[in-house]
C-alpha cells in the first residue's frame, strides 16, 4: 500500500487547554514520525509526496469564510503583538448570534472553534492545508486505479465541520477526500470512522446527504469527548435519513464488543455498495492510549483491517487520532497490513 506523507506537519506544534492548564498538545509531531518509521520498517510500500490543490477543494465541504479565517488567523492574531498560540476564549453558545462574523480575531476564534484544543500558530495553516492535500492525493491515487492508499495526515480532521474546528482538527481531511471522490464521478462514498472519538465534523458535513454514508464506532458521548454528538439516534436527516450510523460503546470496550460492532458496521457499508470507503483511522482505541478508554491490543488492529477488507471496496485510510505511545506506529500499520492480507 502506498503512503502519502509530507514533512510540513512539523510546522504545527501547539498547546491546548487541558485540565485547566495550558499544556503541549497530545497531538504532536512525533506521532507522524513514529507512524512513518513503522511504514518504512515493515516495507509497507512506496512513500510519495502530496500534490498541490487549490483552497476551493476545501470549500466543497467547508464554508468559504471559514477557510479564509484559517488562512488569515495567525496574521490577524500576531498583528496585535501576540506571540503565543492563538486560542479562543468565548463561544457563541445557544442564543448568541453566529450569522455575523466578528471583525476582531478573538470573536472569530470563538465563532469558528468548538473547544480550546485547536490553537493556531504561525505554521498551522501550511500544515493544515498540506494535511488535506495528503488526503486528496490519496483519493486521486484510488481514482487512478490503486485499491488502497494511506494518507498520513497530521493534523487530523474528523472533528472539523463545515464551519468549525475542534479536537486538534481544522480541515476535515476525510470529508474533503470523500467529496473529491463524488466530484470525480462516484455515485456513493462511505466514511467509516474508527477513531475513539466520535467524528462529529464528518457526521455534520454529510448528515443531510444520501450520496455519502457516515458510520462511526466510538466512546459513548455520555462519557467521552466530544460529548455533544455521536448518539445512536442520530440517523441522518432529509435526504440523508438512514445514511448515518453511530455505534457508541462504553468505557472498557475490548475486541469482543468492538469486533461485533465493527462487523455490523461493515455489513451496513457493504449493503450501501459505495464506490470507495474513506476510513478515518484513529488508533486511540488502544489500551494504553493516554486520553481514551477502550482496551484494544496490537493484534486487534490487524483484525480491524481484515474486517474492513471484507467490505470488498477500494479504501483510502486517513490518519486521525492515536496518542503518543510507541505502539501507534504498530497499530496504524497493523490496520493497513490486515486490509492487505
Ligand atoms: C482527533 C482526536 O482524536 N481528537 C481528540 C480530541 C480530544 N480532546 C479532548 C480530550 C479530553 C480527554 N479527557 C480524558 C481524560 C483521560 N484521563
Ligand atoms: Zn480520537
Amino acid at each position: 500500500m502506498l503512503t502519502v506523507y509530507s514533512q510540513a506537519h512539523r510546522l504545527h506544534h501547539a498547546t491546548e487547554l487541558k485540565d485547566g492548564l495550558i499544556k503541549p498538545c497530545f497531538e504532536m509531531p512525533s506521532r507522524a514520525d513514529t507512524i512513518l518509521a513503522r511504514v518504512q520498517s515493515v516495507g509497507l510500500g512506496e512513500v510519495i509526496v502530496p500534490r498541490d490543490y487549490d483552497t476551493s477543494r476545501y470549500a466543497r465541504v467547508h464554508s468559504e469564510r471559514y477557510v479564509r479565517f484559517l488562512e488569515n488567523a495567525w496574521a490577524e492574531w500576531s498583528a496585535l503583538g501576540r506571540t503565543h498560540d492563538a486560542l479562543p476564549l468565548i463561544w457563541p453558545v445557544r442564543d448568541l448570534r453566529s450569522d455575523i462574523e466578528p471583525e476582531h480575531i478573538d470573536g472569530k476564534l470563538g465563532l469558528y472553534a468548538m473547544d480550546a484544543g485547536v490553537a493556531i500558530t504561525a505554521g498551522t495553516w501550511e500544515a493544515v492545508r498540506t494535511s488535506a492535500n495528503l488526503a486528496l492525493t490519496g483519493m486521486a491515487k484510488l481514482e487512478e486505479g490503486e485499491h488502497s492508499a494511506f494518507a498520513l495526515c497530521r493534523p487530523p480532521g474528523h472533528h472539523a465541520a463545515a464551519e468549525y474546528m475542534g479536537g486538534y482538527c481544522y480541515l476535515n481531511n476525510a470529508a474533503i477526500a470523500a467529496q473529491a471522490c463524488l466530484d470525480g464521478g462516484a455515485k456513493r462514498v462511505a466514511v467509516l470512522d474508527v477513531d475513539y472519538h466520535h467524528g462529529n465534523g464528518t457526521q455534520s458535513i454529510f448528515y443531510q446527504r444520501a450520496d455519502a454514508m457516515f458510520v462511526s464506532l466510538h466512546g459513548d458521548p455520555k462519557q467521552s469527548y466530544p460529548y455533544f454528538l455521536g448518539h445512536r439516534d442520530e440517523q441522518g436527516a432529509g435526504a440523508g435519513l438512514g445514511f448515518n450510523h453511530n455505534y457508541p460503546l462504553p468505557h472498557g470496550t475490548a475486541w469482543d464488543g468492538y469486533g461485533e460492532a465493527l462487523a455490523h458496521a461493515c455489513r451496513t457499508i457493504a449493503a450501501y455498495a459505495p464506490d470507495a470507503v474513506v476510513v478515518s483511522l484513529g488508533v486511540d482505541t488502544f489500551k494504553d492510549d493516554p486520553i481514551s478508554h477502550f482496551q484494544l491490543d496490537n493484534e486487534d488492529f490487524l483484525r480491524i483491517g481484515v474486517t474492513i477488507a471484507g467490505i470488498g471496496r477500494p479504501a483510502l485510510f486517513v490518519m486521525e487520532g492515536g496518542y503518543m505511545v510507541d505502539d501507534i506506529g504498530v497499530n496504524a500499520v497493523n490496520v493497513l497490513r490486515g486490509f492487505e492480507a
